[in-house]
């Protein structure tokens, strides 16, 4: 067993982060749909959870923004000549694409992959692979920037420039998988993994929507058994230690899009709401035998009489980072202020805490910006297990100490606006300014991560 550690991966929000109501089945981005937004507020609100993360005495990592406007979107969709040009015709046209092309969706990197330790697979490496996230236009466009950005900071061939074998012979990161519904993908928003240690051999949990071709009546049910199928075969992960587990019906029609928004999981412990799975203790069931010799299963299921689905959604109580923190014994709950707000989600923190269950402490964060997108604590995270020696191979930029953060604050407080109503996005400053942005992050992370796709709006074809 390997001395391997946690580290949270946070999106850092992006300057175009708006409500754009792009997100079917989200009732926070519907609810919120054409409010005007604070991107400099919702970024300064993500990086001082990602301060509190290192005062607790965490690794932190961070994952620059993506470059929007996207105009390869745009391109494709048959627009060409100046970027401010192009703009004001797509407002015009299809304001529904340039409101996608701005989205700032990749702050929730929760969404990015799917990440399996090197504990759990079979050629040792860690894997990733990025989510396709087919469901929803706005989302997926991420998928080729992610690639990019992993690849830049884990992989071994950086835009095929160099080799890094030493990388090679610890990560993995794979293609997404094809962009078609039948392998709709999410990431790690479906995925839990459970363990006794973090570096020790783990179960990982694949929690799907829908079988491949399915077809389903009311909200997209974002992830395919074959994605997750998939996904757990490209990893090499062992089919005795993996278990596929169905969302059920009734928690995606109540607003939860993804698992993650009924359920978080570390370590030996599950915590997740009584309608989470179609099959409660079949999935339990299941999550023992594939756990048998390696770890203990802990689980705190909240009751419906409790805390009722509609107010688990509303208040996202299990969209909270779960951890363990240096110097405590039980885990540590990082919930949003939303959970703190909502009577019945707080009593039962309250109560919880008191007993004598695995998790100990409940922590209140302010990320209400990301919130009205759907998106709490967990969402803007991506969880990578890392031995001692994988982590010194990582691109260092992305790992965050107290200056860092301080000058990305910065950098916010430079570039950011504080106000953005959706017409601001087809304001012709606004575009130049948000890559501008875009552009110092990267300087200060130290990443490339550029597409150059306002480049070639002006090419003759
Ligand atoms: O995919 N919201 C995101 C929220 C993602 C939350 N992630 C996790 N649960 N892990 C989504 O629905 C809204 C964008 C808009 O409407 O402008 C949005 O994409």
């Amino acid at each position: 067993m390997s001395d391997a550690i946690e580290v949270n991966f946070d999106g850092l929000i992006g300057p175009t982060h708006n409500y754009g109501g792009l997100s079917d089945g989200n009732l926070a981005s519907a609810r919120n749909a054409g409010a005007v937004s604070n991107p400099r507020e919702a970024a300064l609100q993500g990086l001082e959870k990602m301060r509190m993360m290192l005062h607790a005495g965490l690794v932190q990592g961070v994952l620059p923004p993506q470059e929007r406007p996207f105009a390869g979107l745009l391109y494709q969709a048959g627009f060409r000549g100046e970027l401010d040009e192009v703009i004001a015709r797509a407002a015009r046209q299809a304001p529904q694409l340039l409101k996608t092309a701005f989205s700032a969706s990749a702050m929730w990197t929760a969404n990015a992959a799917t990440v399996s330790p090197s504990a759990d697979t079979e050629d040792g490496r860690v894997h990733m692979t990025p989510a396709n996230l087919s469901t929803m236009l706005h989302r997926a466009i991420e998928a080729p920037q992610t690639f990019m950005i992993l690849d830049e900071i884990f992989g071994e061939d950086f835009f095929g420039e160099w080799s890094h074998e030493a990388r090679g012979a610890h990560f993995m990161v794979n293609e997404a998988l094809p962009g078609h519904p039948d392998f709709a993908d999410e990431g790690a928003a479906n995925h839990v993994r459970l363990c006794e240690s973090h570096g020790a051999r783990g179960v990982e949990i694949f929690v799907y929507g829908r079988e491949a071709g399915e077809s389903t009546v009311g909200f997209p049910a974002r992830q395919s058994r074959l994605a997750s199928e998939s996904l757990a075969r490209s990893h090499g992960l062992d089919p005795a230690r993996t278990v596929f587990a169905r969302q059920s019906r009734r928690a995606i029609e109540a607003g939860a899009f993804h698992n993650d928004v009924v359920c978080v999981g570390t370590r030996d412990t599950l915590f997740f709401h009584e309608h989470a799975f179609e099959d409660t203790e079949a999935t339990l069931g299941a999550i023992r035998r594939a756990g048998d010799g390696l770890f203990d299963l802990k689980t705190v299921m909240v009751p419906d009489a409790q805390v009722p689905l509609g107010d688990a959604i509303s208040s996202y109580l299990f969209n909270s980072q779960l951890l363990s923190l240096p110097g405590e014994d039980r885990l540590v709950l990082i919930a949003p202020k939303e959970t703190e707000e909502t009577g019945t989600a707080r009593r039962f923190c309250e109560e919880m805490v008191a007993g004598n269950g695995p998790i100990g402490r409940v922590e209140y964060v302010d990320v209400r910006q990301s919130m009205k997108n759907g998106g709490g604590p967990a969402c803007l995270r991506l969880r990578v297990v890392l031995t001692r020696e994988e982590l010194e191979l990582i691109h260092p930029g992305v790992l965050l100490d107290a200056s860092a953060i301080d000058a990305l604050q910065d950098i916010v407080r430079t570039h950011y606006r504080d106000r953005l109503a959706p017409a601001d996005l087809a304001d012709p400053d606004f575009a130049a300014e948000a890559l501008t942005a875009h552009r110092a992050i990267l300087d200060q992370l130290g990443l490339h991560a550029e597409t150059g796709a306002d480049l070639y709006l002006t090419e003759d074809d």
